[in-house]
């Protein structure tokens, strides 16, 4: 006695019905029904998308979709970085195009595609900002943009008293182009200088990096870590933040003009027409405003172009320069601002 099939067929068709088998070998008739059941495969996928900025000595998490009792096995080019039960997530601190595959419990397999990963050069940090000369009530209106060659498309902070050797520079000067500021990030405790960026101030009060990035860019700056923000202008008075900004990929912007205590120390910002603004008339550019802005003035009376002395940036430096620096006289700025001017 033996049973015995006399054909089989296979299908790739899940739940396909198999009829007329032979079951009974002595009498060579008979049916049988057999269910095949087709495992699929897991579908895979990684919910970052295609790539993935993450800053520098910063890290990200890559998700791929839950396939319950699965393996999944994460790699990065061909390398196999990690893998684990049910582990939908991986960390991620290095460049390169990752991919998944999810191996569910039947020992099918899914691929992702990829997600490229690439570390940020920089943080872009944006500001918002006002300077007292050129304002207008809603924004700063200057000359200098205006006539061609004034403004200089070199970062101008490499004379003192700032001494900044940054080659920052750009190919043309924005219509909408105010001026060339400094901002140097400092420990949050010394006030020690950690990175300084040259970037450009836009009428609006926005601050553009010579990249075309929006906010200057930092290289230098640890994720995680916080620091105070000083903002330089060559013929304004200095600020710096508030509090410590602690750097992330995605950093919102500081608004200086919102409020006065948005800057650190008291009376370092001037209210104008509802908005607040860096004190005019810092013409030596060390951080108070002193008979040495005076003398500047009285030097570069009636020069024309790119003039310390033109506070309100209307390429010449006449009696309104006087009158913005006049009331603003003995304005000090707070220590860690301070520069020393030979
Ligand atoms: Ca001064
Ligand atoms: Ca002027």
């Amino acid at each position: 006695m033996k049973n015995s099939t006399k054909f089989l067929l296979l299908s790739t068709i899940a739940g396909i019905m198999l009829t007329n088998l032979n079951a009974n070998a002595q009498s060579c008739t008979g049916s049988a029904t057999i269910n095949i059941t087709i495992n699929q495969p897991p579908t895979a996928s990684i919910s970052n998308g295609a790539s993935v900025v993450i800053p520098s000595g910063g890290s990200a998490t890559l998700t791929a979709n839950v396939v319950s009792g699965a393996t999944y096995e994460w790699y990065r080019g061909a390398t196999l970085v990690s893998s684990g039960l049910n582990q939908n997530t991986l960390s991620v601190t290095q460049a390169g195009s990752y991919t998944v595959e999810i191996i569910n419990a039947s020992g099918c397999s899914g691929v992702s595609g990829a997600t490229v990963v690439s570390i940020q050069a920089g943080v872009n940090i944006p500001f918002k900002l006002f300077l007292e000369g050129p304002f207008n009530g809603t924004a700063m209106t200057t000359t200098l943009a205006s006539v061609a060659g004034t403004l200089p498309t070199a970062q101008p902070y490499n004379a003192v008293p700032w001494n900044y050797a940054g080659t920052e520079t750009i190919t043309s000067t924005p219509t909408n182009m105010v001026d060339w500021v400094l901002i140097q990030a400092v420990d949050p405790t010394t006030y020690a200088l950690v990175a300084s960026r040259a970037a450009i101030l836009l009428a609006d009060g926005t601050i553009q990096d010579p990249s075309g990035a929006t906010g200057a860019t930092f290289s230098g700056l640890t994720n995680g870590s916080s620091y105070h923000f000083i903002i330089r202008h060559r013929n304004h008075l200095d600020v710096m933040t508030r509090l410590p900004l602690t750097i992330s990929a995605s950093m919102s912007t500081y608004d200086f003009t919102t409020a006065a205590s948005q800057a650190f120390g008291n009376g370092q910002l001037k209210l104008s027409s509802g908005k607040y603004v860096m004190y005019g008339g810092d013409y030596n550019g060390d951080g108070v405003i002193t008979v040495k802005d005076y003398n500047r003035y009285v030097t570069e009376s009636s020069q024309f172009g790119y003039k310390a002395a033109d506070g309100n940036m209307n390429r010449t430096v006449e009696v309104n320069d006087f009158n913005l620096y006049q009331p603003n006289s003995s304005t000090i700025g707070i220590p860690q601002v301070r520069l020393v001017v030979p």
